[in-house]
């Protein structure tokens, strides 16, 4: 019993984004310079040891608080302190008690990664996939001007979170090359808009999702005229025009169309994929949804996006080959739509190469005088190692990471700050065990703080043949399996890992 309150909390704060929030206060803590933030009408108190319960039950009592949970290692309790009492009131009483050792507020831990305040955050995977929390205490994009240039259907223009980020300069390229201003920007069919959210919505607004790349711009430059198809010629007068354009700073192309090669690319395709390299601008060009390399993605000068989903798996459809430079979230990936609102089901490769290209922008962002070869290699060195050892041909080099591709190009080595430590394994405790699930409603599980600021975390449950019966992104287990049905009687062994970490325990499921 004694932990469930603080198990109770975690979940809260990991598995419950809906849930209200605690109430929290202000408070001023004697010889503090400025008031800290704790939970509103409690306090933890350090009895002396030896302290005899009947006295501290009475010292409770004499103001009408009660504990509501101990963590007996440390030798701490948590106090609720009657209605109507401050916390400063709540530490002044026991503070002068002689049965008292010590008393603080609890005292409210903010994680130490970047967590902006837009609402679907937490089930943006993408973010986490790509390590962009982490990315965000480097750089958001704002150190220097940036413009990713969504060569695309086009980008509904009006959606709440976009329409602070499209650059007015947005056009529109018929089949002969010409560029007609297209501002506030459209969508014919709903493609584009789902890349540029991924790349640049407007971020910590309060409101909707976030972005790659906070304060990069975006230019929708539409070269569909239907949603069949567009043609290379619009699509390389998009590229010039885009590269051309002074005032933009650093430039960032995002191509999720193309075609497959017959026999080989098309010379206008190497072309101005060529133009935009040498004139400083990164092409990132999804690989294609047909497994094999498509044009542009499988040209030299390219940087070639696959797909992977929210477990690192790459899909069946991605488009593998020797060409393939890395792999991004590309699976069920939650966007802006063209209809105003959201969608968590984006699928495809067009989903992942706007991933990379929001990490280029924030590296050109950090590195305006980064070359193109520095982001590339910045992206490639750097991306997560996945399937077979060293680079291949379903993932590339690995998969994106923007953390340690910022800390790659800033020189900041990576292994510092991003490799796992000696993976030292901790044990977890499950509660109630044995876990009855027609009695108790989940399993909630006690785990080390340290998982808890990063949430990365996988929690796999496998049965005591070792099979895997159910994979979490939370601390709670409801004795179900992945499909949905009751998981037998027996011993169940859960696995907790996030980057660094990772813990074990044991229950015992009785039906
Ligand atoms: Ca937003
Ligand atoms: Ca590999």
């Amino acid at each position: 019993m004694k932990k469930v309150p603080v198990t109770f909390l975690f979940l809260l704060f990991i598995s419950c984004a809906l849930c209200s929030a605690l109430n929290t206060v202000k408070v001023k803590m004697s010889g503090g310079s400025r008031p800290v933030e704790a939970v509103e009408g409690m306090v933890v108190v350090k009895f002396k040891s030896p302290a005899p319960a009947v006295q501290v039950g009475l010292l409770h009592n004499s103001i009408g608080a009660s504990p509501s949970g101990t963590i007996p290692e440390i030798n701490w309790t948590a106090v609720k302190l009657p209605k109507g009492m401050t916390v400063e009131q709540g530490i002044e009483f026991y503070k002068n008690d002689p049965l008292v050792e010590d008393v603080v507020p609890n005292v409210i831990y903010k994680t130490f990664s970047t967590v902006p305040n837009d609402s679907f955050v937490s089930i943006q995977y993408g973010l986490r996939t790509i390590n962009a929390f982490s990315a965000w205490d480097i750089e958001k994009g704002f150190s220097n001007k940036t413009t990713i240039a969504v060569i695309d259907t086009g980008v509904y223009g009006s959606h709440s979170d976009l329409y602070s980020k499209i650059d007015s300069n947005s056009s529109r390229f018929d089949s002969d090359g010409n560029r007609v201003n297209e501002f506030p920007s459209a969508d014919i069919c709903g493609h584009g808009t789902q890349v540029a959210g991924i790349v640049a919505a407007a971020s910590n607004n309060n409101y909707g999702m976030s972005g790659v790349s906070w304060g990069s711009q975006i230019l929708s430059l539409r070269v569909f005229e239907n949603c069949v198809g567009a043609d290379e010629v619009s699509i390389s007068s998009a590229v010039v025009y885009a590269v051309q354009q002074a005032g933009y700073g650093r430039v960032v192309i995002n191509l999720s169309a193309g075609y497959p090669p017959d026999p080989g690319c098309t010379g206008l395709a190497s072309s101005y994929v060529n133009y935009a390299v040498s004139n400083g601008v990164p092409f990132i060009a999804a690989a294609g949804n047909n497994e094999i390399m498509e044009c542009p993605a499988k040209l030299a000068g390219a940087i070639a996006v696959g797909a992977v989903d929210s477990s690192d798996n790459v899909p069946d459809f991605s488009g593998k080959g020797a060409e393939l430079d890395l792999v991004a979230p590309g699976v069920d990936v939650f966007t802006t739509s063209s209809e105003g609102g959201f969608t968590g089901s984006a699928t495809g490769t067009s989903f992942a190469a706007p991933h990379a290209a929001g990490a280029a922008a924030l590296i050109l962002s950090a590195l305006p005088s980064a070359t193109t070869q520095q982001v590339r290699d910045a992206l490639e060195q750097s991306a997560k190692d996945i399937l077979t050892a060293g680079k291949d041909n379903s993932s590339g080099w690995g998969r994106l990471d923007a953390y340690a591709a910022l800390s790659y190009a800033l020189g900041i080595s990576s292994s510092q700050v991003t490799a796992p430590q000696a993976q030292a394994e901790v044990k977890i405790t499950a509660f109630p065990n044995p876990f009855k699930p027609s009695e108790h409603t989940y399993l909630l599980l006690d785990v080390p703080i340290k998982f808890l600021p990063d949430d990365s975390f996988k929690l796999r449950i496998f049965n005591q043949e070792g099979e895997l019966v159910r994979t979490l992104k939370s601390l709670s287990w409801d004795g179900k399996n992945d499909a949905g049905q009751k998981a037998a009687s027996g011993i169940y062994i859960f696995l907790l890992e996030n980057r660094t970490d990772r813990a074990k325990g044991k229950v015992v499921l009785i039906r």
